[in-house]
């Protein structure tokens, strides 16, 4: 009987426990989501839009890195805090759910060197 009681209470920890995954890195161009699945843009500058992808994050459209094999990973992270970067190589680490990327830490490469990005203040 005791045995059981245990049995049934840790079923009930695994099934309302947080899902864990592992951190994991990914690395590619930072896109802004919305030009990207419309358009195809990988720049910043969207047909004779200049700084567009800049004015989409701001304006609270995800960032997404776009991989080498070209599959989008929405960054799960203030999009103002990425916005001036729209373009540039990036590198984000966090949990992965599906294909999104829960942000811990994110790294620019501007002028050759890998910088990181403040993400503001975290929950
Ligand atoms: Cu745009």
């Amino acid at each position: 009987m005791k045995g059981m009681a245990t049995l049934v209470l840790s079923g009930l920890l695994l099934a309302g426990g947080a899902v864990y995954a592992a951190p994991v890195t990914v690395q590619g161009t930072l896109v802004d989501s919305v030009c990207y699945l419309q358009h195809g843009y990988t720049t910043n500058d969207h047909g004779g839009m200049k700084d567009c992808g800049t004015m989409c994050l701001k304006s609270g459209t995800p960032g997404a890195v776009l991989t080498k094999d070209k599959t989008l990973h929405v960054i799960i992270a203030p999009s103002t805090a990425l916005a001036d970067y729209v373009g540039l190589p990036i590198r984000v680490t966090g949990e992965e759910h599906g294909t999104s990327i829960l942000a811990q830490k994110v790294q620019v490469e501007k002028d050759g060197k890998w910088m990181d990005i403040k993400l503001g203040a975290s929950m």
